[in-house]
């Protein structure tokens, strides 16, 4: 690889042209809002901001860009969690927003499929799989902002892998357009392709650093025509992964996600966010929320899922538990669990990580990390929340109760991370289930992964990127050669 450079007057001239006034602004105030993380954490800059409308704008933008060896960084909805969208606080780097990109180019019911752009919001797909008597089986608290693009270019995962699995599971073709400017016309709708290797699945997941997605299409199943959505309350994450095991088997399929709420996690939406209520009489050490769909002819799935909850209270693996008598029910619920997130943001800063370790190994995970961690760094809190069902919550670590957050982070936030990142490679896990590596993750990453993943990723970037513009400094380290001159 050779030296990345700052974007001449003339590259940014050219780029203009090309891409006319709703594609190309330098204007701080249309620029500076897309430069920091969604947490605040990682605060960059960017010499323009780039709004192409078409894959063939992109692939001008990108064989400009590799000739003149200037970094480019792909941005949805600015919704990553590991500041994989921000770019680089020099300001050599070229924001490329795929978010005008925003057309469901169709949907095909016979096919299950639906195409879409990258720039498209996973609500906007939701709504209109939903009026095409469908659905596309995955969501996430950032549905309102994350795109398409960024969904595929992350894995994402989100709270209904437990059934459909993530994103990789959920793309059957890509157009994407690589560092040299060339467009893959990959948009099949076929089920089954086996030529070899699968330039889509090495884009997914690749988190922007080998080419840019423009659109994909994507499966779709039928429309749940019924959903049950329950709250557990019970003492001990054991309980909870036996109580999963139970209705797998009283109700098969049905059950689609399964998330951990410790009691911390529901104190601080309750805290934080207005309108939210708890769900129980009591406080219970952790919580449950579960969902179950069925589609329109099945048996009722409210009717299994109580019946099983009945059971497991009788048993004593829960405490208490409600099942939600309506939909506005249920999305209280369901808003208790999603603004987590939110409300521990506006709690201050935490030390955030997103492991996973076999399934049945999480629950005594847990325990032994918060214990360990909080031994280590006297007076932090430890709080795990999310994916119990796949084996991945999320470990974040928040300062002292009466600490500044943000002096702490900054003392100590980089020295947690790695001990809990030790402490999940230690236990044979990894330190990131769905939110990838970006910049957050990179150092370790990079010091933890094994050198021959890593030697093949390298092989794999220098030939397809091999100028290295492509979202530099995230998922792989910048050459030294590499910092912009
Ligand atoms: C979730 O599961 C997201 O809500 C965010 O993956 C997790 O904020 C987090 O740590
Ligand atoms: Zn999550």
């Amino acid at each position: 690889m050779t030296g990345l450079r700052f974007p001449t007057p003339d590259l940014l001239t050219r780029l203009a042209d090309r891409l006319g006034p709703r594609g190309f602004t330098t204007d701080p105030d249309l620029v500076d809002t897309w430069t920091t993380d969604w947490r605040d954490r990682v605060h960059g800059r960017a010499a323009a901001l780039l709004s192409p409308a078409n894959a063939e704008e992109v692939a001008f933008v990108l064989r400009e860009a590799s000739a003149a060896h200037v970094g480019i960084v792909p941005q949805g909805g600015n919704s990553s969690m590991v500041a994989g969208a921000t770019p680089s606080a020099d300001g050599s780097q070229l924001l490329l927003s795929l978010r005008r990109m925003n057309r469901i180019r169709r949907i095909a019911p016979q096919d299950n499929i639906a195409e879409a752009e990258a720039g498209v919001i996973l609500a906007d797909l939701h709504a209109a799989a939903e009026d095409a008597g469908r659905r596309f089986p995955l969501s996430l608290a950032a549905k309102g902002s994350a795109t398409v693009g960024g969904l595929i270019s992350t894995n994402a995962g989100g709270t209904q892998v437990l059934r459909f699995g993530t994103m990789r599971a959920l793309v059957l073709g890509l157009e994407a357009v690589l560092p040299d400017g060339s467009i893959v016309e990959g948009l099949t709708a076929l089920r089954k392709d086996n030529r070899g290797y699968d330039l889509r699945q090495l884009l997914i997941g690749a988190e922007g650093t080998l080419g840019v997605v423009t659109a994909a299409s994507l499966k779709l199943v039928p429309a749940a025509a019924q959903r049950a959505v329950a709250w557990v309350g019970l003492e001990a994450p054991e309980q909870a992964l036996a109580i999963l095991r139970r209705l797998e088997q009283a109700t098969g399929e049905a059950v689609e996600s399964f998330e951990l709420v410790p009691a911390d996690a529901l104190d601080l939406v309750l805290r934080h966010i207005p309108d939210m209520r708890a769900p129980l009489e009591r406080r219970w050490p952790w919580n449950v929320l579960i969902e179950a769909t069925a589609l329109a002819d099945a048996p009722p799935p409210d009717e299994a899922l109580g019946l099983a909850l009945a059971t497991a209270i009788e048993d004593g693996l829960a405490g208490d538990a409600t099942l939600a008598a309506s939909e506005t029910q249920a999305e209280a619920l369901w808003a208790l669990r999603e603004n987590i997130s939110e409300a521990e943001r506006i709690d201050g800063m935490a030390a955030k990580h997103d492991v996973a370790v076999p399934v049945a190994a999480m629950p005594g995970f847990m325990g032994r990390a918060r214990a360990a961690v909080e031994a280590r760094f006297p007076g932090v809190r430890a709080l795990a929340f999310g994916h119990l069902g796949d084996g991945n919550v999320h470990f974040n670590v928040r300062a002292p109760a009466d600490a500044d957050d943000r002096a702490w982070f900054k003392a100590d936030g980089s020295a947690v991370t790695r001990f809990v990142h030790d402490f999940v490679a230690a236990e044979g896990g990894t330190l990131s289930a769905e939110h990838g590596i970006g910049q957050t993750k990179l150092a370790d990453f990079i010091r933890l992964a094994e050198p021959t993943r890593l030697h093949a990723m390298r092989a794999i970037k220098q030939a397809l990127d091999p100028a290295g513009i492509m979202n530099p400094g995230k998922l792989l380290p910048l050459a030294e050669a590499d910092a912009a001159q």
